[in-house]
């Protein structure tokens, strides 16, 4: 039995030595990436429990996230290799200003793009206590889409607990009313939809936390949380509203992976049987050391790094 589950597309990624257009980087530095796989990296490091569910091309990339896989000590026994397809890979520029650096896929037709329907087993989703899913996963295909529904769905049946990170990404959608349509359509099942401002007004059509919050709260979500970066996060549920303060960060080398870093913080709090507020904290806090490493999942805590962090807050 599991902690947590969660399924979407691992990448590697070339993340630039040097900052300036990509196109002028000559040299790279190779990592591990996907939202999905960045968060079961964190919780695995806390002592969780985790599954990870994918399809990986045949290939050396293939081989090399099978390997940290492995290292991370995430359950794998449900990773398809398919040698007819390739893993994917991205390229990420570096800024060393705090903005969102520059991004590109190379994902079309990937392995994990294939993910579909029958890659749900019951058995194995069903047996942890808490379900995480982003918005990246259902955007990869039609299929993979509708695999997200059975998991929502069948963790909604089962008493489970379910995150819902929408993870933007309009670039893999046909086009954004779809990307709207579909990425509501899965929160709705969710006890938690955690979106970034932005995100949550271009899901929502709304504009304040509050409102974007109400939303949600109308089509049947549990709770609402949504990251404000710099100002930190503000939480929603039946019982009221507040908003948790960002861990002061001086020097921002990479965002990208933020949001991450935050779902484990969240996730793992709400494990331990946190109250929301205190697992926001522990999200930002987790976020806020995300933005200070180049790659997406260095920055990750083990639960030793955490405590003393925690104990000198
Ligand atoms: O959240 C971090 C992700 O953006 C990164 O690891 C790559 O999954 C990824 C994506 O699709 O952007």
């Amino acid at each position: 039995a599991f902690d947590v589950v969660t399924y979407g597309e691992a990448m590697v990624v070339f993340a630039a030595d040097q900052t300036g257009p990509l196109s002028q980087v000559e040299h790279f530095t190779k990592r591990a990436a996907g939202a999905e796989l960045n968060v079961a990296i964190g919780l695995s490091r806390l002592g969780f429990h985790v599954g990870w569910r994918s399809r990986l091309g045949d290939d050396s990339f293939g081989r090399f996230l099978r390997d940290t896989l492995q290292t991370e000590r995430l359950d794998a026994s449900g990773v398809v290799t398919d040698p007819s397809r390739p893993t994917g890979l991205y390229l990420k520029s570096r800024c060393d200003d705090g903005s969102d650096p520059q991004v590109e896929y190379y994902r079309r037709y990937s392995a994990a793009s294939q993910l579909s329907p029958a890659d749900y087993d019951p058995a194995w989703f069903r047996s942890a206590r808490h379900v995480h899913i982003s918005g990246i996963g259902p955007a990869l295909s039609d299929s993979a889409y509708e695999l997200a529904l059975c998991i929502a769905e069948g963790a909604r049946a089962a008493g489970q607990c379910m995150t819902f990170d929408p993870n933007l990404r309009p670039q893999l959608w046909r086009s954004r009313e779809e990307m709207v349509e579909r990425l509501n359509r899965i929160a709705a099942f969710a006890d938690w939809v955690m979106p970034g401002l932005a995100e949550g007004r271009m899901l929502s059509g709304r504009d304040t936390p509050r409102e974007i919050a109400e939303f949600y709260l109308g089509l049947g979500v549990g709770g609402v949380v949504i990251k404000l970066g710099a100002q930190g996060a503000y939480v929603r549920t039946a019982q009221g509203e507040l908003t948790v303060p960002a861990l002061p960060v001086a020097c921002v080398i990479d965002t990208v992976g933020a949001g991450d870093g935050f779902a484990v913080g969240f996730i793992s709090g709400l494990l331990e049987g946190s109250t929301p507020a205190a697992a926001a904290a522990r999200g930002n806090c987790i976020g806020g050391l995300a933005i200070q490493v180049i790659g997406d999942s260095e920055g990750l805590p083990t639960r030793a790094q955490l405590d003393a962090l925690e104990a000198g807050r």
